[in-house]
């Protein structure tokens, strides 16, 4: 290029630089392609608006790499921050990007919700109705919900709320129930003697000391039948048990745990007493198997009658309490383990059973002695079962039992995560080659409900079993175990699991009160599912276990707590409180 041809291009008097045509040829060859085109860009431009263009790139390029450097080296929820709390009812699909702060938060906000709810509309009653904005008070109206959350919300740091339910519960009189109400003796030793012990150990408020002791008191009564056998049933205001012929053996048996926690806070060694003489009996009593236990007792006798043999309802916690009171004595009542092992070992013998559709699936059934029939109905409220096992195995060195304890929590897990709504239904059937059918499916035709109540029927006479149930009742047993095993394997599979869990329990279940148990976990229709009932549990169980799953594994540590049947923490005893 020649001076003159240069001068020209940089001519300022020219609007329009001008070309020499010599120039002009190959870039306008150029020009057809990109590069061409900006290269022919960049040499009109003068010399400020090429360094100006060149500063702006640079800028943007630092900022490139930056974003790029970030994406590498943070977590993958660092763009959402700072973060505002899920609310408890979040979205569907997956979601494996919260951390456990968040979850541990979402899970909190679901208690905040179902005690306001409860706190507005059905305050000092038994029970919130999450649907119609009512109460009921089908426990004795002593307030079981508001008893059975206390710990819930001191865990979760509720202190506010804590403090609403504590001002409450120390005006209440104990030893009043609704007229002609009898009280269920397992049910309120379990939910509000249990609550009031461990808000008590929490606080150390004597006050809910003293009305621990006034229900402990009022349903001691129960223990007075020949044997010492409790009667299920005790008439508060006269003072009195109702009579009956015979008791189950969860609520004779899954007393223990929590009148030895009386005594020892207490000094008064009665009430351990009481319970243990049960634990004693039922020990020596003649059983179809070493170890299994038939769910009825003759309260007169003593003796274990009848040949259904279940880890389900009416016999779960029983097997439980063997080896949360060996834990509780501090591993020294040899007793307990002893039972326990017996059980545990007869139970993988004769009533664990692998799917024969999915081997990964095993499953506990339930049995009847007399008639030497196995049923394949495993129940929600066995899904307790694989937590234990766990438990079991760290605590008594019993390897094999973590490993059946991972493959029932997988079934358990599945119960949620095959159904239409992922939630869990109060138990599934497993059928044989010959009748296809495992888990509940989306489509009713599938298998034949009819047969599966009539198999069921043949089963029992004591009506219990309706056949297929497809309801979830807001029951904690799952969560329960996922808990546990996070715990002692720490895995974090089981992290996911229990969020998916909970994120399914917000979708379907969550009322403008509070939550509300579903019909039939294969309906997606929504409200029309609501049964308006919210059981106690929900707020003791449910959501304190979702939340301990969230939180570091030494908060409430299972070295250092052992929970009764409602997830009540009891410390365990050191050797100095022993006697
Ligand atoms: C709770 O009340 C207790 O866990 C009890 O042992 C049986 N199940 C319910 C919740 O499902």
């Amino acid at each position: 290029m020649d001076k003159d041809a240069e001068a020209n291009r940089r001519s300022p008097a020219s609007s329009e630089p001008t070309i020499p045509l010599d120039d002009q040829q190959p870039l306008l060859r150029d020009e057809q392609t990109l590069r061409g085109r900006l290269r022919t860009n960049w040499y009109r431009m003068d010399r400020s608006s090429r360094l100006t263009t060149s500063l702006v790139m640079l800028i943007l390029g630092v900022a490139l790499l930056g974003r790029i450097f970030i994406e590498l080296a943070c977590p993958d929820d660092y763009w959402h921050k700072p973060h505002v709390t899920i609310p408890p009812q979040v979205d569907e699909g997956n979601d494996t990007k919260h951390s456990d702060k968040e979850r541990r938060d979402a899970v909190r906000d679901a208690m905040r919700h179902a005690w306001s709810g409860y706190h507005k509309y059905a305050f000092g009653h038994d029970e919130l109705l999450p649907v119609s904005n009512k109460s009921n008070d089908k426990w004795g109206g002593w307030g079981v919900t508001l008893i059975d959350a206390l710990d819930t919300l001191y865990i979760m740091e509720l202190y506010a709320e804590f403090n609403q339910g504590v001002a409450h519960v120390t005006e209440v009189d104990f030893s009043k129930a609704t007229p002609g109400y009898n009280t269920p003796f397992f049910e309120m030793v379990i939910r509000s003697l249990a609550g009031l012990l461990t808000a008590y150990e929490m606080s150390l408020d004597k006050r809910l000391l003293e009305k621990a002791q006034q229900v402990g008191d009022v349903l001691m009564p129960a223990f007075n039948s020949s044997s010492g056998i409790p009667y299920p049933r005790v008439d508060v205001n006269a003072g009195t048990a109702v009579h009956a012929s015979s008791v189950c053996l969860a609520e004779a048996g899954t007393v223990q745990l929590e009148y030895w926690k009386l005594s020892d806070l207490t000094g008064n060694p009665a009430y351990h007493q009481a319970a243990q003489r049960v634990v004693d009996i039922l020990d020596k009593d003649e059983k179809p198997y070493k170890g299994l236990y038939p769910i009825w007792i003759d309260i007169n006798s003593g003796k274990l009658t009848s040949g259904q043999i279940t880890f389900g309802a009416q016999g779960d916690s029983w097997y439980e309490y063997m080896l949360k009171q060996y834990i509780y004595s501090g591993r020294t009542h040899d007793q307990y383990r002893r039972m326990y092992e017996e059980s545990i070992d007869s139970m993988k013998q004769k009533m664990v059973k692998r799917s024969e559709f999915d081997d990964q699936m095993y499953y506990v059934g339930d049995l009847d002695s007399t008639a030497k029939k196995f049923s394949p109905k495993f129940q929600h409220l066995t899904c307790f079962v694989p937590g234990m096992l766990a438990l079991g195995s760290k605590t008594l060195n019993r390897p094999d039992d973590l490993v059946l304890a991972k493959q029932l929590t997988y079934t358990c897990f599945q119960m949620y995560n095959q159904t239409a709504t992922g939630l869990g239904p109060e138990y599934v059937l497993f059928r044989d080659s010959n009748n296809r059918g495992l888990l509940p499916t989306n489509h009713k035709d599938d298998f034949d409900i009819q047969d599966l109540a009539k198999a069921d029927s043949t089963e029992t006479s004591d009506g219990y079993y309706l056949g297929y149930d497809r309801s979830y009742i807001l029951r904690p047993e799952t969560a329960e175990s996922i808990m546990i095993l996070y715990r002692i394997t720490g895995d974090v599979m089981y992290k996911e699991w229990g969020w998916q869990i909970f994120r399914a329990i917000s979708k379907w279940t969550q009322t403008p009160a509070g939550f509300s148990a579903y019909r039939d976990v294969m309906s997606t229709k929504h409200e029309s599912e609501w049964s308006d009932s919210m059981e106690s549990f929900f707020l003791a169980e449910t959501l304190k276990y979702l939340y301990l799953l969230f939180s570091p594994t030494d908060y409430y540590s299972l070295d250092e707590y052992v929970f009764n049947t409602e997830a009540h923490p009891f410390k365990i005893q050191r050797s100095q409180d022993r006697s």
